[in-house]
């Protein structure tokens, strides 16, 4: 059995309670939120892995995302680097995720991180079909648009979005990052998009290489 920590062992359990008392002592002691996220992410892991051997249902999974989100409420406001109120934007970002899927925090995080780091973010939710991207794309002027993605079956939806900003004659200016689990460099390619980031904190990367 692969050895989890306490709180990636209480994640994997959906013991709800011992999750925030645990992420709690962390904050306490001072630990990097991303490293309390990371924990709770392998949890998110396993228990999709937990879903696909049917030990789980979606009502676990459904649960799974309650927690984090809960965790991510407390997590949220430690993710910025420094009071950015008065500070100029460093640029504009439009996110969403992909038409046909729901799930939403692996982007909220994301969002957290790139605000936090000083950048606008355009969040269109989720289930965003493609011309939603584009527009928001022409609307904002954004350099960048952020494609979250957790289904296999949605990968062609990516592409889309990165062929309807072509056919709006606006892929010259506009890059295109993907993320999110079954997400990866094959993927990226298949959609011909720009950049594959595989956590929120690539995604601040790639955003300081657009944004430089
Ligand atoms: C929680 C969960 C749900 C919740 C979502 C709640 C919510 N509000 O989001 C609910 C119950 C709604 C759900 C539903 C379903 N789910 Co689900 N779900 C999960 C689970 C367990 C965790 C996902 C999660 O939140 N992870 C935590 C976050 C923090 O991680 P993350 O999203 O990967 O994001 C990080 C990075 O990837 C990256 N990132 C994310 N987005 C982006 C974007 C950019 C631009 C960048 C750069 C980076 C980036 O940064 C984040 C932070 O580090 C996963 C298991 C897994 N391995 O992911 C299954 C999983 C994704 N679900 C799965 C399935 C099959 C479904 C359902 C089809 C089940 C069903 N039969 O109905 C439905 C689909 C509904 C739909 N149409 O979307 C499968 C998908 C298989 C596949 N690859 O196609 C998985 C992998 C489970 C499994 N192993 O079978 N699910």
């Amino acid at each position: 059995m692969a050895d989890f920590t306490e709180l990636t062992q209480a994640m994997i359990n959906l013991d709800e309670d011992k999750v925030y008392d645990l992420v709690d002592k962390k904050v306490d002691k001072g630990e990097n939120p991303l490293d309390i996220i990371k924990e709770c992410n392998d949890g998110m892991f396993e228990i999709g892995q937990l879903f696909e051997k049917n030990e789980y249902y979606l009502s676990e999974l459904i649960m799974a995302g309650e927690i984090f989100k809960s965790v991510m409420s407390k997590l949220e406001p430690m993710l910025g680097e420094a009071d950015l109120a008065n500070q100029p934007s460093k640029g504009t970002v439009v996110l969403g995720t992909v038409k046909d899927d729901i799930h939403d925090i692996g982007k909220d995080i994301v969002i957290s991180m790139l605000k936090g780091t000083g950048y606008e973010v355009v969040d269109l939710g989720v289930d965003v079909p493609a011309d939603k991207f584009v527009n928001a794309a022409r609307e904002t002027g954004a350099k960048l648009v952020g494609v979250s993605c957790l289904l296999n079956f949605t990968f062609p939806e990516i592409k889309k979005v990165v062929d309807e900003l072509e056919a709006a004659g606006l892929r010259d200016q506009v890059k295109v990052m993907i993320g999110g689990a079954p997400c990866n460099e094959d993927v990226r390619k298949f959609a011909g998009a720009d950049f594959y980031g595989k956590d929120a904190a690539s995604a601040v990367s790639i955003c300081n290489q657009v944004y430089r």
